[in-house]
């Protein structure tokens, strides 16, 4: 008995041990409740010309959970297709994690149908851009939730754009940011809409590993 017991322990072990990242891969938070936590509008988006996020800040007008949420200014003019990110550089490695989702709020000014979200991972010695494949519209005066699988054998369908070299299945272990893009789907002349000039909230973007 004592040796059947002293057996199991030591598969125990050796179990837990092979699967140690597993079980160490832990939730990734941003919830803002301790400041703006790195999130900001990179530099070279200031250069660009459709890119029309002016500012950031940490706000208590509304939020998701806690008390606070990220709000971003934009200037979108509507009669035309124009985007503003915010991003988050730090080195993940998320080959244990299943899901990324964040929520966002379109205030009751908004224009309906025509602002949306969608995620952007930075990944790969390349830092290259790979985003959600289908952006998420943003409901007026209430949170939205933008959220994709990531790419694991598990999951061969992908929620994500990149081909070859650029998936997100071959750089999931070498993330270097996080992003939230918003944008103003405008195609004239036949799709225009009215310039919102005002802000978008972020909050609790969650990096949830696997079961
Ligand atoms: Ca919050």
């Amino acid at each position: 008995m004592k040796h059947f017991c002293m057996f199991f322990l030591v598969c125990l072990f050796v179990i837990c041990f092979a699967a140690g990242p597993v079980f160490c891969a832990e939730i990734i938070k941003y919830d803002f409740e301790d400041g703006d936590e790195g999130w900001k509008i990179p530099d070279w988006a200031y250069y660009q010309k459709d890119h029309k996020a002016i500012s950031s800040e940490v706000s208590t007008d509304v939020s998701y959970s806690g008390k606070k949420s990220l709000k971003v200014i934009y200037d979108f003019p509507g009669n035309v297709w124009a985007a503003g990110i915010v991003e988050v550089e730090k080195d993940y490695d998320l080959t244990d994690y299943d899901e990324i989702s964040v929520e966002v709020f379109l205030p009751k000014s908004g224009p309906q149908d025509l602002i949306l979200a969608r995620l952007i991972l930075t990944v790969g010695i390349g830092w290259q851009f790979t985003e959600m494949r289908h952006p998420v519209i943003l409901e007026r005066g209430k949170w939205t939730k933008v959220s994709a699988k990531l790419e694991s054998q598990e999951v061969p369908e992908s929620d994500w754009k990149g081909r070859g070299p650029r998936r997100l299945y071959h750089n999931i272990g070498k993330v270097a940011k996080i992003a939230v893009r918003a944008e103003y789907d405008a195609a004239p002349p036949h799709r225009i809409g009215p310039r919102y000039e005002g802000p978008l909230y972020i909050d609790n973007l969650l990096i949830t590993p696997k079961k």
